[in-house]
């Protein structure tokens, strides 16, 4: 019996090499699409300018002008969030056409009517991030009323790049046998971010283990080293069963902490925790020996929440000491490894 659960456990670690957890990638940027003669209540097109970008004449809530095929001199777009990107496709008219977004003026290639170039094009702005996105071509009034025409517009909304956070989960090893109610995690945030600022309620360990928050998060500085920390618990059951549910049964799996400040800032990090699934493996060094015995008799008599207190230790009832019952079962199992 116990040759058959140990070439299991050996099956399992080789698929749990393909299941280990690496840290989350950013997000991809979003973008909003806009068409001509569609309406849009945040958007503003106006058919004449004089060239400074300020709007003359009808004001159309569409992609265009509707006299002029399209063509717009002023285009205002409100959008809801911060726009960094933005891509417009479409043509000039006569050349010459400039073609400025948010400031940055660029030179339009491609006419549809006659110039240099018959055609259309792509032109892509960098621009500073704002929820105001404002087009205007060169000159452009009613006895030249042609500026540029759009086929389409992308506005792409920045996503901002997750802080990296400093995360340790305690206890640093994980016997997935084992017994105890929470495990913690501390985080720290980068120089100019306050961990009182860390909104607790949408903290998530490897996307899907909430923050235990029946007792409140604890600000202090657990390891000395003079950068706040945020101590947020979490169900160790619900983390244990999500390491098992991967297969993972020995090795090192990365946790990842991801999370919100209150302000929306994301931040994100990681801890490598040695695991093990073998029963009485109190160091998770892959086997049952004297040094497993030996941890367990040190916190005999341990109580749950005490200074010396073991989970990894805590292998038999009653689940909130480390007693006569956990020393047996350790013993029992003795000799064992992963193979
Ligand atoms: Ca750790
Ligand atoms: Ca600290
Ligand atoms: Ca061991
Ligand atoms: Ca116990």
């Amino acid at each position: 019996m116990k040759k058959r659960v140990m070439s299991l456990i050996a099956m399992l670690i080789t698929f749990s090499a393909i299941f280990l957890n690496l840290p989350m990638e950013a997000k991809a940027q979003g973008y909003h699409e806009y068409y001509p003669n569609i309406f849009y209540a945040n958007a503003q097109s106006y058919p004449y300018t004089d060239g400074n970008g300020l709007g003359e004449g009808p004001v159309f809530n569409e992609i265009s002008d509707a006299a002029y095929s399209n063509e717009i001199g002023v285009l205002n777009i409100i959008e809801p969030n911060a726009v960094n990107y933005v891509e417009i496709h479409g043509s000039g008219c006569e050349y010459p056409v400039k073609l400025t977004c948010n400031g940055i003026t660029k030179d339009v290639s491609y006419y549809h009517d006659s110039g240099p170039m018959m055609g259309e094009e792509t032109l892509t702005f960098n621009i500073t991030a704002s929820t105001h996105v404002t087009f205007n071509t060169t000159i452009h009034r009613t006895d030249n009323n042609h500026g540029f025409r759009i086929n389409w517009i992308k506005l792409y909304n920045v996503t901002p790049s997750p802080l990296a956070a400093v995360v340790d989960v305690k206890p640093d090893v994980l016997n997935l046998r084992a017994r105890c109610r929470r495990i913690k995690a501390y985080i720290e945030l980068p120089e100019g971010y306050d961990v009182n600022n860390v909104n607790v309620l949408v903290v998530l360990l490897n996307g899907t283990v909430p923050a235990d928050l029946t007792e409140p998060p604890v600000v202090g500085d657990y390891d000395g080293d003079t950068i706040p920390d945020i101590m947020v618990k979490f169900n160790r059951t619900q983390v244990t069963e999500y390491i098992l549910s991967k297969s993972i049964v020995f090795g090192d799996v990365v946790l990842n902490l991801t999370g919100n400040l209150y302000d929306g800032t994301p931040f994100t990090g990681y801890d490598i925790e040695r695991v093990s699934a073998l029963v009485g493996d109190v160091d998770c060094n892959g086997k049952v020996n004297i040094l497993d015995v030996t941890k367990a008799a040190g916190v005999y008599g341990a109580k749950e929440g005490g200074p010396d207190w073991n989970c990894n230790a805590n292998f038999a009832k009653p689940w909130d000491i480390i007693d006569i019952c956990d020393l047996v079962t350790i013993a029992a199992h003795y000799g064992e490894e992963i193979p």
